[in-house]
């Protein structure tokens, strides 16, 4: 045994480091909560499992070959855990499978990655280094490992493992059986048995998909069904006809609605706006892993983006029954402008499944360095370099469907000096500070762009649903935002700080505030009604945000859901009123929770089944 240590000595030597490197790197570059001392034990265990299990893999190799096995399977794991800091310095999360292959989206991060990355970050390889220095320095060449050592070596790492996995269960039980989040995996069985899980899961979906058989759709059919809102008579067919404006107003999210920062209105513009519109302030975005895309994938489709992983990647391939193809159907010509390369986010892709007739993309638009910053063409330019595409759309003599996607307003939120209308804020936290900023440049991007459109004569014919794709400000910034919003953010209030706005515009029409608690999901049949186009019979999950019959309620792909007095986040329920956990009254919730998780599980089934092939809505339609 002893004699085992010795000759294999920097074997276990890299153990010990990657494993501790790992605890290290757990407390310093993520963010994880820790309740109490178990659950800070199962976090110092959960990466032996699989440290011993990847680096067993070099006991098959002996000699140099062992040496260099050891360096190999260290810096890969030691990358995996880098490209996870990185990660979550951009997204609050950790790396799921369908993401990594993301690789175009990568490559495109650009500027954003250079801010993510940071100098003292070598100190994640140094370690290697060193340790690679040391084996040559003593000619550490051991002699092939005997079946029986591996045997052990192999045996210790499921023991690891079945203890960790144990503790953890009693911390947290169903741990791997209930869907938890990301943040609960990592605390709980580690960073690399995650990976693992993380694959088993994603190869599951693709099963799914195999097995799913058509009479899944029936009882999803009846519930959408029997959850169909009818449409409000005084709206249905409102804007009959008329081109439709889609903007996704990027990261921008509800709290700088009618909100200063040093004496300085933030959105002046959407704020006049309001007045002659119809405006939700309790309009939720219900994004996941796949950010803007997710939103997109709500707004067509009224299905929720999935728990991991976005949607526009993993199932590209789907039957959908998207806005796009509906319209299309109606005499409509529909496009989308987003200045950026078209394969971000497998829109090229997914657009064509949805039915877009166009996609004016990176290079239908003039990007130079001058009118660029951050992740590029400048809001201001990108507006005014629609307009011709809107005329290209006018001239084929249809109303158009068209949905404009702004960029300046994303994370890490840059502006050149001349574009600044009002100052930075003034915290020590610079996102946050920048942030108002640049929001306030989008703003006034949207002002010259509604004068354009009018200037063009295309402001009377068409109507304007103006939404904030997810948030922009993540929870890693909580402490800014209680400076800037005075109060503590608790998880209450970073549930209600995932609110959007939400601004239908509809010229000749004075509009109101409207107070019905939704969320993207309601996008679609609102518009389709608005257009007087029936929904009934669709497969959707959201209702007409102006049907007299909707019921307020909106879930989070976070499972966190939002009703008319409620917030259930985080297992609480608490009072919109006080912002408390509800006392007393334990059930002012749960009458929603089965259809929170219903919801979510039914778009879930949909997608991961590919179901919509299934359905023959024609033939539904005259049921
Ligand atoms: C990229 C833009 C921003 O094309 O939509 O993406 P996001 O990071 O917000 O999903
Ligand atoms: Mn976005």
């Amino acid at each position: 045994m002893k004699q085992a240590f010795a000759d294999y000595k920097f074997f276990f030597i890299a153990i010990a480091l990657l494993w501790v490197k790992t605890y290290i790197v757990y407390k310093t570059a993520f963010e994880l909560p820790m309740d109490n001392k178990i659950q800070e034990l199962i976090l110092f265990i959960n990466p032996i499992s699989s440290v011993i299990l990847f680096l067993g893999i070099t006991l098959y190799f002996k000699g140099k070959a062992h040496r260099r096995m050891i360096i190999a399977v260290s810096a890969i794991m030691s990358f995996v855990m880098y490209a996870n800091m990185v990660f979550y310095r951009f997204f609050n999360d950790f790396i799921t499978i369908p993401v990594l292959f993301q690789t175009s989206n990568m490559g495109d991060l650009g500027n954003s990655v250079f801010e993510l990355i940071q100098p003292t970050d070598v100190l994640v390889f140094v370690d290697i280094l060193i340790l690679a220095y040391f084996m040559r320095r003593a000619d550490y060449r051991p002699a092939r490992a005997s079946r029986k050592q591996i045997t052990l070596t192999y045996a210790a790492a499921i023991v690891f493992f079945i203890v960790n996995v144990g503790i953890a269960e009693t911390e947290r039980p169903q741990l791997l059986t209930r869907t938890f989040d990301r943040e609960m995996l990592i605390k709980n069985i580690g960073s690399y048995n995650y990976h693992i899980y993380d694959s088993i899961i994603q190869s599951k979906a693709k099963a799914q998909r195999a097995f799913a058989d058509g009479s899944e759709i029936t009882d999803i059919e009846n519930y959408t069904r029997a959850n169909y809102k009818e449409p409000n008579p005084e709206m249905f067919g409102k804007a009959k006809g008329k081109n439709v404006f889609v903007i996704s107003v990027e990261s921008t999210q509800n709290f700088v609605i009618n909100e200063s920062v040093n004496g300085k209105e933030i959105t002046p513009f959407m704020n006049d706006l309001i007045k002659d519109s119809y405006y939700f302030p309790n309009f939720y975005h219900q994004t996941g892993q796949g950010k803007t895309s997710d939103s997109e994938f709500l707004l067509d489709n009224s299905l929720y983006p999935l728990p991991s992983g976005a949607v526009f990647f993993t199932h590209s391939q789907n039957q959908y029954n998207a806005t796009p193809e509906i319209l299309k159907e109606q005499g409509y010509y529909s496009s989308v402008q987003h200045a950026n390369n078209k394969s971000f986010w497998n829109r090229d892709i997914m657009y064509d499944n949805f039915g877009y007739d166009r996609y004016y993309s990176l290079k239908d638009f003039e990007v130079t360095p001058e009118n660029s910053i951050g992740w590029g063409l400048k809001d201001k330019d990108f507006f005014k370099q629609s307009i011709p595409h809107l005329k290209e759309m006018q001239a084929m003599n249809k109303p158009f469907y068209t949905k404009y996607i702004t960029l300046t307003n994303h994370f890490p939120f840059t502006l050149e000096e001349e574009d600044e209308m009002i100052p930075e804020w003034t915290s020590n936290d610079g996102t946050v500070n920048r942030y108002f900023t640049t929001v306030r440049y989008t703003d006034e991007a949207l002002k010259e762009f509604f004068a354009d459109v009018k200037a063009a004569g295309l402001y009377e014919d068409s109507i304007f649903i103006m939404y904030g794709d997810h948030y922009g400000i993540s929870e890693n910034h909580n402490d800014a935002m209680g400076q800037f919003l005075g109060k503590e953010i608790t998880p209450f209030e970073s549930t209600q700080l995932q609110k959007v706005p939400l601004i239908i515009h509809m010229p000749g029409e004075k509009g109101k505030q409207m107070d019905t608690v939704g969320g993207q999901i309601d996008l679609k049949p609102t518009i389709l009604h608005l257009l007087g186009i029936d929904t009934k019979g669709d497969i959707q999950l959201g209702s007409d945000l102006f049907s007299k019959d909707r019921e307020d309620f909106a879930v989070l792909r976070d499972n966190s859901y939002i009703t008319k007095d409620n917030v259930f986040t985080d297992g609480k329920c608490y009072d919109k009123a006080t912002g408390k956990p509800v006392e007393g009254e334990e059930n002012a919730c749960e009458p929603y929770a089965e259809r929170a998780k219903t919801e979510l599980d039914m778009s879930d089934r949909i997608i991961y089944g590919d179901l919509l092939r299934f359905y023959d809505k024609d033939k539904a339609k005259q049921n």
